[in-house]
């Protein structure tokens, strides 16, 4: 048995500080870390976490870490769901991975999901037109334009008008994986209603019940078959359905940190608006993504002993990479806590950002929505930067202690 330098025995349960730190948690222990590495235990699972461009490479190595029995139950049954893609590895990984990369970055596919975004935006302005002394809650309303607009992409029937229970169950999986109190029990909830319909629905397809359009997204997992060659369980398809339409959802916490930046830094809002090429936009979302809190970390187990910075890890170690605190390192980033949209000019930034995962999206776990997230935020962002608003009196914070976060009020807006 190698030596450990950092005898776990010691490493005491960080899970509760986690829960009550928040984001804050993680980039707190590698301040007061002398080598940049932090030992701690999650839920008693001894963890290394590790941050920076080299830590991305050994995470994203394949061989160094799998992802197998990596989440925990209480991320699964609400966030991602049991047998998620999140969750597999190696042949599995890559069969079902590639299913994600066909639907989720084809070009045309892209352009044609912004197109319905923008149609369901301007049909919800329309709205707020005819009250325009009424605010409205753009967290609330961003997340039920983008569940319309993903229904309609994907050929899943919206359940009811408006896309209102969709958008919340959505919201509810999200904003319930990391806390114990009632959030989780609803995002449990949300999570069990969402798959039983959508299994329904993929049985429906089957039988020809129901018609999918062809090479929509209901179409393409219907019809999935997985490296063993057999079709997808109704309810993992139902599975893999939400890994398309929540993380969509999502972005509306994105949108909502833009409209808070752009209230922040209104200076930004003239050259937005002027911004034919769209470049600017394309860097807007990028450092609205790599400013503000969303994903704190991903983590998986290592595969075998590691040896990492001349230490052992061992095999079953959980391994955690800090997004959320690689995005503020003042050796990556100059002047990390200002909001700088034009700092990825060269593109080079771009290699250090990883707000969705690190590594090669086709290769490993990198999330395969990115170019949809950047290409929906900076539709919107534009969208938002043409608007003439006020922003009534609330409560702007935004807690590092929840996770997630968000404004507390969601931003509320009157069109002025
Ligand atoms: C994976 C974040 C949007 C689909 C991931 C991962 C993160 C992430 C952190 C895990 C990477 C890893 O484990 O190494 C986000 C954030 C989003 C977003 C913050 C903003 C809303 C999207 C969108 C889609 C999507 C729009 C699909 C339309 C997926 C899928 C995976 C994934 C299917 C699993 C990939 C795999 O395990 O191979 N995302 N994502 N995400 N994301 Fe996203
Ligand atoms: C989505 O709905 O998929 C987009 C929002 C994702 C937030 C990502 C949170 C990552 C949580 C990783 C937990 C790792 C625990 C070991």
């Amino acid at each position: 048995m190698p030596t450990l330098k950092h005898p776990p025995s010691v490493w005491t349960d960080g899970t509760l500080s986690l829960l009550a730190q928040g984001y804050a948690w993680l980039p707190d222990h590698m301040r007061a870390s002398a080598d940049g590495t932090v030992r701690t235990r999650l839920l008693g699972r001894r963890t290394v976490a590790l941050r920076g461009p080299e830590a991305v490479a050994f995470f994203y190595d394949e061989q160094h870490v799998r992802r197998r029995a990596a989440l925990p139950d209480p991320v699964l049954d609400t966030l991602f769901g049991q047998g998620a893609v999140h969750t597999l590895d190696g042949l599995a990984h890559r069969v079902r991975k590639a299913m994600f990369l066909s639907l989720l970055k084809d070009e045309k596919g892209i352009e044609a999901l912004r197109e319905h975004v923008l149609l369901r935006w301007r049909e919800a302005v329309g709205r707020w037109r005819e009250e325009p002394e009424e605010s409205v809650v753009l967290f609330d309303e961003t997340a039920r334009v983008l569940a319309l607009a993903v229904c309609d992409w994907t050929g899943v029937p919206a359940t009811e008008p408006g896309g209102a229970q969709l958008a919340r169950d959505c919201v509810a999986m999200v904003d319930g994986f990391a806390t114990a109190g009632p959030r989780h029990l609803r995002a449990r909830h949300a999570r069990k209603r969402q798959e039983e319909a959508l299994g329904r629905l993929v049985v429906r397809v089957r039988e020809q019940r129901e018609t999918a359009p062809d090479g929509s997204a209901l179409d393409v997992v219907a019809r999935h078959r997985d490296a063993d060659g057999a079709l997808l369980d109704p309810r993992p398809a139902a599975v893999e359905l939400l890994n398309i339409i929540r993380p969509t959802v999502a972005i509306a916490w994105f949108v909502t940190f833009a409209a808070h930046a752009l209230h922040r830094w209104p200076e930004h809002r003239g050259p937005l608006r002027g911004d034919v090429s769209g470049h600017l936009a394309t860097g807007f979302a990028h450092e609205v993504r790599r400013f503000y809190p969303f994903a704190p970390f991903v983590g998986g187990l290592a595969a075998r002993d590691l040896q990492w910075r001349g230490e052992t890890v061992p095999e079953g170690t959980l391994l955690l990479l800090d997004l959320y605190g690689q995005h503020h390192d003042p050796r990556l980033w100059a002047h990390p806590y200002r909001f700088d949209p034009h700092r990825y000019a060269t593109g080079e930034s771009l290699r250090d950002l990883i707000p969705q995962g690190g590594g090669d999206a086709a290769e490993g776990h990198r999330c395969p929505g990115e170019d949809i997230t950047v290409t929906l935020l900076a539709a919107l962002v534009t969208e938002l930067a043409g608007l003439d608003v006020s922003v009534p009196d609330q409560d702007l914070t935004i807690p590092l202690s929840r996770m997630p976060t968000l404004p507390r009020s969601g931003f509320r807006l009157r069109l002025a």
